[in-house]
C-alpha cells in the first residue's frame, strides 16, 4: 500500500436526520452541540458525485464522531481520522479528538445530504459488506450507474429490505444516466452486470472484472451527460468537480 500512494477525493455528506438506533445516543454525547457533522465517503471518482442514491459502511466496522474545528466533526474509521489528522485536515496539527464511537449497523438509515446528487432530499446510510476498514474513510457513497459494485449491494438490498433491516425504498432511489461510454451506453455499471451475469455482491471474480472494466471506459472515454460540465470528456470535467465541490467546502483531498 505504502508503494501504492492513492489520492482520495473526501466528500462531505452532512447528516441531517440521525437513524433509530443512534438518535438518543446523539442526544445525549456531550461536545456535539454546535458543531455539523458529516460522514466523509473517500471516491477516486467526483465527477460522478450526481449519481449518489445512497452512501454504505461496513455494518461490523467501528466508526467514530472526530472535531475538525470549533464548526465541524467528521464521522468515519478511527484510522482514517489519524490519517487527516497528520495531513492538516483538522485544526490541530495530528490530534484527532473522538466524541463518539459506533459500529457501522447502528448508523443504517441516517439521512444524509449528497453533495451535488440529482437527490435534493438526502440519502440514506445502507450496509455494504464487502467494505474494508483499511481503506479510504471506510465510507463509500454509492453511484450504481457507474460503479458495478454499488449497482450489485443496492439490487441485493432491494430484493431483502428485511433481512437487512431496512426501508425497501432507501434502496430504491431512481439511478439517472450522468456518463455516456461508447462500449456500455449511458450507464455503464447495469450494463456489465447484465453482460457478465453477475447475479450477487458476492460474485467477487466477475465484479473486479466489470469494475475494471466500468472504470477503464468511463474515464477514458466517458463523456459526462449532467451538471456543470455536461458534455465534456470525463478526464477534464473530474478536475473541475473536484475543485467546485472544494470550492463550497464540500471536498477535500485525502492521500493514503
Ligand atoms: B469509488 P481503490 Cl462511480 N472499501 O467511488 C471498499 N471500497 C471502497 C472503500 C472501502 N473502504 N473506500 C472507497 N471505496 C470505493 C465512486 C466510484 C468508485 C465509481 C466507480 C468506481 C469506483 C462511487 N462509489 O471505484 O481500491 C470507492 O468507490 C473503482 C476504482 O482505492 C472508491 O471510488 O482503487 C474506490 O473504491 C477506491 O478504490
Amino acid at each position: 500500500e505504502a508503494l501504492n500512494p492513492q489520492e482520495y477525493t473526501g466528500i462531505k455528506l452532512e447528516v441531517l436526520e440521525w437513524g433509530q438506533d443512534v438518535k438518543d445516543v446523539i442526544a445525549s454525547t456531550k461536545g456535539l452541540e454546535g458543531l455539523k457533522i458529516y460522514m466523509v465517503a473517500a471516491t477516486l471518482r467526483p465527477e460522478t458525485m450526481y449519481g449518489q442514491t445512497c452512501c454504505f459502511v461496513g455494518p461490523k466496522i467501528d466508526y467514530g464522531i472526530f472535531k475538525v474545528n470549533d464548526k465541524e466533526a467528521y464521522l468515519c474509521t478511527p484510522r482514517a481520522a489519524r490519517n487527516m489528522a497528520f495531513q492538516r485536515i483538522f485544526s490541530e496539527d495530528g490530534k484527532f479528538p473522538q466524541l463518539a464511537s459506533f459500529q457501522g449497523s447502528a448508523l443504517i438509515g441516517t439521512l444524509v445530504n449528497a453533495p451535488l446528487s440529482v437527490h435534493k432530499d438526502g440519502v440514506r446510510i445502507l450496509p455494504m459488506e464487502t467494505v474494508l476498514a483499511t481503506k479510504g474513510t471506510g465510507v463509500v457513497t454509492c453511484v450504481p450507474s457507474d460503479s458495478p459494485d454499488d449497482y450489485a449491494t443496492v439490487t441485493d438490498l432491494a430484493k431483502k429490505p428485511e433481512y437487512y433491516k431496512i426501508q425497501k425504498e432507501w434502496a430504491e432511489l431512481e439511478i439517472v444516466p450522468i456518463i455516456k461510454t461508447p462500449s456500455y451506453g449511458d450507464m455503464s455499471a447495469p450494463f456489465l452486470i447484465k453482460e457478465l451475469k453477475i447475479n450477487s455482491p458476492k460474485d467477487k471474480d466477475a465484479l473486479a472484472k466489470a469494475k475494471e472494466l466500468a472504470y477503464k471506459e468511463g474515464f477514458y472515454q466517458g463523456i459526462m451527460l449532467i451538471g456543470d460540465y455536461k458534455d465534456m470528456e470525463v478526464q477534464k470535467a473530474k478536475p473541475l468537480v473536484r475543485e467546485k465541490l472544494m470550492g463550497q467546502g464540500l471536498a477535500f483531498v485525502y492521500n493514503e
